[in-house]
């Protein structure tokens, strides 16, 4: 069985720009609109385009022609099609990012560009700010700041994909509104799906799935929710609306023997349902996201049908361990899955204190006190008090003398709890500055009264590889230092990380026994998943800790713990799921 490359959706894709094209071209109505209704059916389809056009049975589908389908197949079999190829002859292929801008369609596209010649971004930006486009005929001055506004939120919003951050929130969000908004007995199950259900670091769109005995119901009350600025798309089962914020999210409704295989199919990732297909068919069952139906060659008879309400039963089915949606992304999580070899991953139930916070002695909002009474209500047996040394622009940063106050303060509240018998200790740290030209702020004899020190880079972050790295390996070889905090400074959609050699960073890491932070705070996300199953393959500890600056940000710990799930990581890699004396032992 061949890996298909291409899925429905690119094949939808391909259809609408070819319709795109037409419009902006001049074409009629039909030709364009053939293509257009074409990708939605595609879109929603519940088979595999490419088992269609393998059983010449494309043009079976409704509104896939003659001319339709054989752009399909050579796009399958191509990435692209004589048709679209002619068409970037005839229409500026630039044109298409014009459509990205708010209410802008291809009809205005192609006047904009017939009457004042603009192909691009910026010339229509530039013609915008020269006041040109309110003299067409029914654009008006009103239309030209809309789309002055437009193309700065396309430049806000770039190519990026949205942070975990805050598209995970955002889905929640609707889910929670959705059921306001409708009575009790109109939804029966609801769960994010896609890439957010798998907590990948960024997300392209939200995917929301539902069980409902009255999805028309349910999809009005959706799209017409107070976050929703436009509906893209509105079916009997499926929506597709594009928020305020500009995230667009899909919403479909599935009825209750489905909810299984559907919640499967739309967790993805596509590779894994891409391997997960294949699987299937080998055991003589085709997947689609409704269910199982036997091909005929397998023990079943051509046609049978296997539904399953739950994921786990599909699994199950097909021979395998039910995968966490962290692991779903085809990187040998079926065969594990097979042998029943699973790693047990890591859960935030597992974790026992954090290694990284900050009060206001440093930049935190609250004080210390504050804190660890925040990290008690967690449940957490302990807590690492790390303000930021000074060496980095931040006022209040700690010196030694400030430590030594510190020390007195965790002292006195230790003896408190220990009084009122509540098992739990606060531990004294540092965030120590690495300083640019690798020294640390503070000396050797000042760290030995800690019981832990974080050491991070948080300036001259464009430094070239060798000296970043350099900087990193001395604090790295430091007896005093025990973890390296966010070791690549990066901000998800603020800054890139460093150029830092993170192999020669974790290399050293495990042969000095320093441990590396998994940084859990949603805009930092470092390690990332792939350094961290790297990290921890080459013998180096985590630690997993929020950087918490106030009590709330501790919530953030979830994404951290997911950043280790997607590392396949077991509570044992992970240094702060010990009880506090077994966890120092596992620093220097
Ligand atoms: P994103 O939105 O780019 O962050 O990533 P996902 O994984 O959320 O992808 P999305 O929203 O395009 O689709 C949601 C899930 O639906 C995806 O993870 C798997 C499934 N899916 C969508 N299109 C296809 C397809 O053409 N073939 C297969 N096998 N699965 C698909
Ligand atoms: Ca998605
Ligand atoms: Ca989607
Ligand atoms: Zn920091």
């Amino acid at each position: 069985m061949t890996t298909h490359q291409y899925t429905n959706h690119d094949v939808a894709e391909h259809l609408r720009l070819i319709a795109n094209l037409k419009e902006i071209k001049g074409e009629g109505r039909f030709h364009y609109l053939a293509f257009r209704n074409a990708a939605e059916v595609v879109d929603s389809l519940g088979e595999d385009i490419n088992d269609i056009v393998a059983a010449g049975k494309l043009t079976d589908l409704p509104s896939v022609g003659k001319g339709v389908a054989e752009v399909i197949t050579q796009f399958l079999a191509s990435g692209d099609s004589d048709l679209a190829a002619k068409l970037r002859d005839q229409v500026p292929i630039s044109l298409i990012d014009l459509l990205a801008v708010e209410g802008l369609g291809p009809k205005k596209v192609a006047r904009l560009w017939q009457e004042l010649g603009i192909t691009t971004l910026d010339e229509l930006k530039a013609a915008a700010e020269a006041q040109k486009i309110r003299q067409l005929k029914g654009f008006g001055a009103k239309s030209e700041e809309k789309i002055l506004k437009g193309i700065d939120l396309l430049a806000r919003r770039g190519d990026e994909r949205t942070p975990l951050g805050v598209a995970r929130p955002a889905v929640l969000g609707l889910i929670a509104d959705l059921k306001a908004a409708l009575p009790d007995d109109a939804i029966t199950a609801i769960e994010p799906a896609g890439s957010v259900r798998r907590w990948k670091e960024s997300v392209g769109d939200l995917d929301i799935l539902a069980i409902t005995p009255r999805p028309a119901e349910v999809m009005a009350a959706f799209c017409s929710l107070p976050q929703v600025r436009d509906v893209l798309w509105r079916g009997e089962t499926k929506s597709r609306v594009r928020l305020k914020d500009g995230l667009e999210c899909d919403l479909r409704a599935v009825a209750q023997k489905h909810w299984g295989t559907a919640l499967q199919y739309f967790t993805g990732s596509k590779q894994h349902n891409i391997e997960l297909r294949e699987l299937a068919l080998k055991q003589g069952w085709s997947l689609s996201e409704y269910d199982l139906e036997a091909t005929g060659r397998g023990d079943a008879p051509a046609g049978e049908k296997r539904h399953f309400a739950a994921e786990e039963a599909l699994y199950e089915f097909l021979g395998l361990d039910w995968i966490p949606p962290e692991m779903r992304e085809a990187r040998g999580e079926i065969a594990l899955a097979r042998t029943h070899n699973l790693p047990r991953l890591i859960t935030t139930a597992d974790i026992q204190g954090e290694l990284h916070g900050h009060s206001n002695w440093s930049d935190g909002k609250a004080t210390i006190q504050e804190m660890a009474e925040a990290a008690i209500a967690r449940g957490y047996k302990y807590w690492l008090l790390s303000d930021h040394s000074i060496g980095l622009g931040v006022t209040g940063g700690v010196d030694s003398e400030k430590l030594a106050q510190q020390r007195d303060i965790v002292e006195e509240l230790n003896q408190g709890w220990a009084d009122a018998g509540v098992d739990f200790r606060l531990l004294l740290g540092v965030e120590l500055e690495i300083l640019a030209d690798g020294r640390l702020a503070l000396t050797n004899d000042v760290l030995a009264k800690l019981d832990v020190v974080v050491a991070s880079i948080h300036s001259s972050l464009r430094q070239d590889r060798e000296t970043i790295t350099r900087r990193a390996l001395n604090a790295i070889n430091n007896p005093h230092v025990d973890i390296l905090g966010h070791p690549t400074s990066r901000m998800l959609s603020r800054r890139p990380p460093t150029e830092i050699d993170m192999e020669r960073v974790m290399r050293a890491c495990a042969e000095t026994g320093t441990v590396l932070e998994i940084n859990a705070h949603p805009v930092r996300l470092d390690l990332n998943d792939v350094h961290a199953r790297r990290a921890v393959d080459l013998g180096c500890k985590i630690a997993i800790s929020t950087d918490a600056h106030r009590p709330q940000h501790m919530d953030f710990i979830e994404y951290g713990v997911a950043v280790a799930r997607r590392a396949w990581l077991t509570s044992e890699n992970v240094i702060n799921t010990l009880p506090w004396d077994k966890m120092q032992q596992a620093l220097k």
